[in-house]
């Protein structure tokens, strides 16, 4: 008999509960779903169990309050805190979403020692430093969701100006969560040639600065709450690389020891995930603008880090 996998998702929101959902439809694993709101999660689950009996699955989700659940979880995926409203910049979350990091993080060091941590709370680099810290997991087993959802908004914006279907996009972006994340153009390439010999500067450069605003635009269509559907589909598939032992190449938010010329920080990077969380990090050669850029986002990174005293 196969062992079970277990899945714990904290926060029953957009993103936690559509996260959850995939997860069971796709038979990945059992999902336990937790939030702090008395019934919120407990009635998702139900829900969920309902569509199942329609769609069918061998897994289950059940929705909780309590925190012993999460016990035995293989990956947690860390989705508490409040999204952005329209206008709000991820940097103004800080506060809030440090206090519920703090509180959260510690359960899971409690409940579920063992597990690969993959946070999604914004801002992300800023709260996956945060949970590490509190947790005192191996750098290795905490990692953030966010460069495989960045790269995916990039490869849609390019797909649709060179008419050329996504899956035929190699591309990486390195820095923060941010408007400042550095989308790497030099190392891009679609059907196997290189970017820069099928768009000119400028286009490139404006799929650039659409791709940083992409989820600032989600957050303004909607009117309110952040971008779900990717942000689940991108947690979904690096929790799939740790289950599976699958060392999936993704870009992520790891924890940086002189790669990239950068220590002690988390940021964006391409890196290898399997069993162990990330296994290895992968140095794409950056033009001296790239370089530039990445520093500015770092910076931005380790200014916020001041602000919630690490
Ligand atoms: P939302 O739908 O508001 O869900 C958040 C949930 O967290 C709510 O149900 C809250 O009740 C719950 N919660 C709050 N505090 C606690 C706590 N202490 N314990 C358990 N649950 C708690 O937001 P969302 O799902 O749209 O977004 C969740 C977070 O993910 C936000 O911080 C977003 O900014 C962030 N996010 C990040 C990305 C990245 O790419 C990194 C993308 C999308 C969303």
């Amino acid at each position: 008999m196969s062992v079970r996998k277990k899945v714990s998702v904290i926060g029953a929101g957009n993103v936690g509960s559509t996260l959850a959902m995939r997860i069971v439809e796709a038979r990945l694993a059992d999902v336990v779903l937790v939030d702090v709101v008395d019934g919120l999660a407990e009635g998702k689950a139900l829900d969920m169990m309902h569509a199942a009996s329609i769609t069918g699955t061998d897994k289950r989700v059940v929705g909780t309050t309590d925190y012993s659940a999460i016990k035995g979880s293989d990956v947690v995926v860390m989705t508490a805190g409040l999204p952005r409203k329209p206008g709000m910049s991820r940097e103004e979350l800080i506060s809030k979403n440090a206090e519920i990091v703090r509180g959260v993080a510690s359960k899971i060091k409690e409940f579920a020692p063992k597990a690969i941590l993959i946070m999604v709370t914004n801002p992300l680099d800023l709260m996956t430093y945060l949970a590490q810290k509190i947790t005192g997991f191996n750098p290795e087993r905490v990692f953030g969701m966010a460069g495989l959802l960045d790269v995916a908004r990039f490869k849609y914006l390019l797909s649709e100006e060179l008419k050329k279907p996504a899956s035929s996009i190699e591309a990486f972006i390195v820095g923060s969560h941010s408007d400042k994340m550095v989308p790497v153009a030099g190392v891009t390439t679609v059907g196997k040639k290189p970017l820069r010999d099928l768009l000119p500067r400028e286009k490139v450069d404006e799929v650039i600065a659409g791709t940083r605003t992409s989820g600032a635009k989600v957050v303004s269509l909607l009117g309110k709450g952040s971008a779900y559907y990717a942000p689940s589909a991108a947690a979904y598939k690096m929790a799939e690389a740790v289950l599976n032992d699958n060392s999936n190449l993704f870009c992520a938010s790891a924890y940086l020891r002189g790669e990239y010329g950068l220590k002690d920080i988390y940021i964006g990077v391409p890196a290898k995930i399997g069993r162990g969380g990330i296994e290895e990090i992968l140095e794409v050669e950056l033009t001296e603008e790239e370089k530039s850029d990445l520093k500015e986002s770092a910076d931005g990174i380790r200014d916020s880090l001041k602000k919630v005293g690490l």
